[in-house]
């Protein structure tokens, strides 16, 4: 993919890091069925490209993302199912179930569809006056791009459905002590903190980390008999791997572990 094909974001790697950067910060980064398009490029990159351990998802200018773009002359607004299917409903489920561990970044706003967007990601950092908002019912709509999946699994039914009936507003502050995102930050430590995280997880056996995802991301569709036997299994080709046998010699040497993804 050429960079300068993109104008809505911004996609960049280092090393095993990718990171796309939704751009449209004039309009808080909502989303156009054209970024939309450009996400889906992104990610393929990211499909091809080996290295690639971690994606961070962040935003541009003041906001992480106000969600749909409302005037966005792509939208039809009496067929919003449609925008759902070929839009939102692929992204939300290949971020959740790419190899890749996703981190969202939030600073400033992330509403409607930008809110769950930041939530279907495997760990999900703000700021702490970072805003977080299900915007949805201020214009006549229900929670989309797995707000009402994500909601309620992470902080119970009751305040899941506070959030969406209301609209209320939540900090980033708020949602860390709900237990709604991983870890809230002051603002000005929020780029240093991800891309502390993103190194650390990158330096880590990826083959374990994207078991894990799996696992987790899965469990909630399994009894607890059936989740024991997907450990048993994931944990059995863990066993085998160059990863796993380097960790164990690395503890026995009492020296840090080099692992290389096989
Ligand atoms: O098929 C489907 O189902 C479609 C999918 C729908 C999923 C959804 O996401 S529905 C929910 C859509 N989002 C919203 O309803 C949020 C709308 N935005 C707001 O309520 C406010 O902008 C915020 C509370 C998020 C932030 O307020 P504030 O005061 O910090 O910023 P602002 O001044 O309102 O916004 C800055 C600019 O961004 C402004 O443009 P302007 O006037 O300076 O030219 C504003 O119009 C624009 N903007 C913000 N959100 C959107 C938007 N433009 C288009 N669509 C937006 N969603």
């Amino acid at each position: 993919m050429n960079q300068a094909e993109l104008t809505e974001i911004i996609y960049e790697t280092t090393d095993r890091v990718a990171q796309i950067t939704l751009n449209r910060p004039d309009k808080l980064n909502s989303l156009t069925a054209k970024m939309h398009e450009e996400f889906r490029l992104a990610l393929d990159c990211i499909d091809q490209d080996p290295r690639i351990q971690i994606l961070i998802i962040k935003g541009a200018g003041k906001g992480f993302c106000a969600g749909q773009d409302l005037s966005d002359p792509d939208l039809k607004l009496n067929h919003l199912g449609e925008t759902l299917e070929i839009n939102y409903n692929p992204l939300i489920y290949r971020l959740t179930t790419m190899k890749q561990i996703v981190i969202a970044s939030v600073h400033g706003v992330a509403a409607g569809a930008g809110c769950n967007l930041a939530l279907a990601a495997d760990l999900t950092i703000a700021s702490k006056s970072a805003s977080f908002i299900q915007a949805f019912i201020k214009i006549g709509l229900m929670p989309d791009a797995g707000g009402t999946w994500f909601l309620p699994k992470r902080i119970g039914l009751q305040k899941a459905m506070g959030l969406a009936l209301t609209g209320e507003k939540i900090t980033g502050e708020q949602a860390d002590q709900m237990g709604l995102i991983w870890k809230s930050f002051d603002e000005e430590i929020l780029i240093s903190e991800t891309a502390q995280l993103a190194n650390q997880l990158a330096k880590m056996p990826g083959l374990a980390l994207t078991e894990i995802k799996k696992a987790m991301q899965s469990s909630f569709n399994r009894t607890l008999v059936e989740q024991l036997a997907v450990e048993c299994e994931a944990q059995d080709r863990l066993g085998k791997t160059n990863d796993f046998h380097e960790g164990v010699s690395a503890f026995l040497e009492k020296r840090p572990a080099r692992f290389n993804n096989s």
